[in-house]
């Protein structure tokens, strides 16, 4: 389904006692700063309105998105740290750039969660223009990364649930 068909703030996750106790950290690109920070902060705020303490989440930047599987590896390591969000924006360019980075990154992100068995979410976008990424930044498509966290929480859920 196109993201356009569907708001990515609208959330149907159920309120769960056990969620207070999640770690989560944010590995976040330091490219479009206007749209990876609107991101991450709506993130936070919806890990807060779902019961996570401020100290049970941390922000780690990184240089970029290609970036980000790296970083997010650093994180999964920790034992403490039960998902981890990634957060990007990539824009298309003049040249193939755009195709490398973006693959790496979602193979990448992939793979972490895979090795580490913990939920290692990709809240990347990967847009034509910068004001598709508005758009889906806090613009009239919501914000990618209120859907990024919801997913954190039930993918955590569920693993909670099944062990
Ligand atoms: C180099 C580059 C370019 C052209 N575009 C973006 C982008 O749109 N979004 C993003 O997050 N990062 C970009 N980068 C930086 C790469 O992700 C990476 O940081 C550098 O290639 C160094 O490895």
């Amino acid at each position: 389904m196109a993201t356009s068909l569907k708001n990515l703030s609208e959330t149907d996750i159920k309120p769960n006692k056990a969620i207070k106790k999640f770690n989560i950290a944010l590995v976040v690109a330091d490219w479009n700063t206007e749209i990876t920070h609107s991101m991450r902060d709506a993130a936070i705020g919806f890990l807060k309105e779902q019961g996570l303490k401020e100290s049970n989440i941390s922000i780690h930047p990184v240089p970029g998105t290609f970036e980000l599987p790296l970083g997010a590896q650093f994180l999964a390591q920790n034992k403490k740290i039960d998902a981890v969000i990634a957060i990007g924006c990539v824009i298309q360019g003049e040249t193939r750039h755009f195709d490398f980075i973006c693959d790496a990154c979602a193979n990448g992100i992939m793979q972490v969660g895979l090795q580490y068995n913990i939920p290692v979410i990709f809240g990347v976008l990967t847009t034509n223009n910068l004001e598709q990424a508005k758009e889906r930044a806090g613009g009239k498509h919501g914000n990618k990364g209120i859907e990024a966290a919801e997913t954190a929480l039930k993918m955590l859920l569920l693993k909670y649930e099944l062990s």
